[in-house]
């Protein structure tokens, strides 16, 4: 199977009720609406500065996470599956999200009772890993084959620890070939020597989640160690700060979809 690199990136603005959105620390300072804001502007024009075509779907004031937008979907090879997010108020998320790649990729929709969170699907190479968590059940495993097997992938599942929201909080693959992963995680260790694997310490493991755009990897801001080592492998890194999507168990994966 031969796949060229994606060339779009579909992302969600940011409601006001975003500062309900789910995940946050009973307790913390409450989110800065407009301060995410920003965030997600610098994340949108570091994409375009990359070459990428975005496109930001108009944000919907009843559903608060509406621009994790990742986990509405799952697009490899040119197809899409359509998710059913874990928690119900982000179900609806995924219609309009519908209507935007309608064209641009095939589409299937996720059927009753699977429940998936993209967030939970790490594409390596030609492994699709499906991350159990209390977001995606094990039902979305034989969904995701449905979708991607026949398109040439293998579909492997992995649990994601307790306490941890995504399988994403723990691993990304930013580059073809190589995987970012923090050390300890289910996938620690997980991967073949045919894969250039870059470990994240443990005091960074926020910032295994890593975007990559060609050679140049996202990564967010605060993590001097995971940087540097991303450098040592001749990637460039560019640092976004992230602060206000961390309140909501937001990282930089979710904020898009590329294809
Ligand atoms: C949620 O709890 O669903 C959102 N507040 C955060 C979703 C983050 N999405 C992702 O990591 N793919």
């Amino acid at each position: 199977m031969i796949e060229s690199p994606p060339t779009k990136a579909l992302l969600r603005a940011i409601p006001d009720s975003y500062a309900d959105a789910l995940g946050q620390v009973p307790g913390a300072p409450p989110i800065d609406v407009a301060r995410a804001r920003a965030q997600h502007a610098a994340y949108a024009a570091a994409l375009s500065a990359l070459g990428l075509e975005v496109t930001v779907l108009p944000a919907d004031e009843a559903l608060p996470d509406c621009c994790f937008i990742e986990d509405t979907a799952v697009i490899a090879a040119g197809h899409a599956l359509l998710t059913r997010p874990g928690a119900v108020s982000r179900r609806a998320e995924v219609d309009a999200v519908a209507a935007a790649l309608d064209g641009a990729v095939t589409l299937q929709r996720t059927r009753v009772p699977a429940l998936i969170d993209g967030g939970d699907v790490l594409r390596v190479a030609h492994t699709i890993y499906v991350g159990l968590s209390a977001r995606t059940n094990g039902v979305s495993v034989g969904a995701v084959q449905e979708a991607f097997w026949p398109r040439g992938f293998i579909v492997r599942s992995v649990p994601v620890p307790f306490g941890t929201l995504h399988l994403k909080c723990h691993a990304s693959s930013p580059v073809p070939g190589l995987v970012v992963v923090a050390e300890g995680s289910p996938l620690d260790g997980a991967f073949g020597p045919e894969l250039r694997a870059v470990r994240v310490p443990r005091a960074e493991a926020y910032a295994a989640n890593t975007v990559g755009v060609g050679e140049t990897v996202l990564v967010a801001a605060g993590y001097p160690e995971t940087a540097a080592r991303l450098r040592a492998e001749g990637l460039e890194v560019v640092t976004l700060d992230m602060s206000e999507l961390a309140r909501a168990d937001g990282s930089l994966t979710c904020l898009s979809l590329l294809y």
